[in-house]
């Protein structure tokens, strides 16, 4: 089954958009596998924008996902990399459709409230960078089956 990457950054989880955004998640029909709620290290961040490294605004990126508590999150479901792309909207949230999150309530780029993993690639690397594989779950019980 196919699983991304979520991160609601420092920004979503001070605006109090956690609840909303793990709504719409549970709403669309996937399943959360995995959940963490934690301070992240330079180290960490360093790694998750290794991509943007060479980028103006990586020491910004790095200064912002490290400056407070960022909800980490394992999501599961066909499509679920792309579906959440769409559901998340266009990077700066000024170009974002409203009923997207990032149209729905951002306005800066630079503090565009949930991070979303890119393609199959990139979801593996992430959920294999942020989470053990005992912090993920599986929903094989027979109590899920009626559920969905
Ligand atoms: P997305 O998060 O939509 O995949 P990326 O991967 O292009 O976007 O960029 C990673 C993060 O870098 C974005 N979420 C955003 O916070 C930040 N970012 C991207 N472009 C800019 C920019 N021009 N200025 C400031 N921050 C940016």
């Amino acid at each position: 089954m196919e699983r991304t990457f979520l991160a609601i950054k420092p920004d979503g989880v001070q605006r109090g958009l956690v609840g909303e955004i793990i709504s719409r998640f549970e709403a669309k029909g996937f399943t959360l596998v995995g959940l963490k709620f934690m301070q992240v290290s330079r180290e960490l961040a360093e790694q998750h924008y290794g991509v943007h490294r060479e980028k103006p605004f990586f020491a910004g990126l790095v200064e912002f996902i490290t400056s407070g508590p960022v909800v980490a999150m394992v999501w599961e479901g066909d499509g679920v990399i792309a579906a959440a792309r769409k559901m998340i909207g266009a990077t700066n949230p000024l170009n974002a459709e409203p009923g997207t999150i990032r149209g729905d309530f951002g306005v800066d780029i630079g503090r565009n409230i949930i991070h979303g993993s890119d393609a199959p690639e990139t979801a593996t690397q992430e959920v294999s960078l942020w989470f053990k594989d005992e912090e993920l779950v599986s929903w094989q019980s027979s109590l899920s089956s009626w559920i969905r």
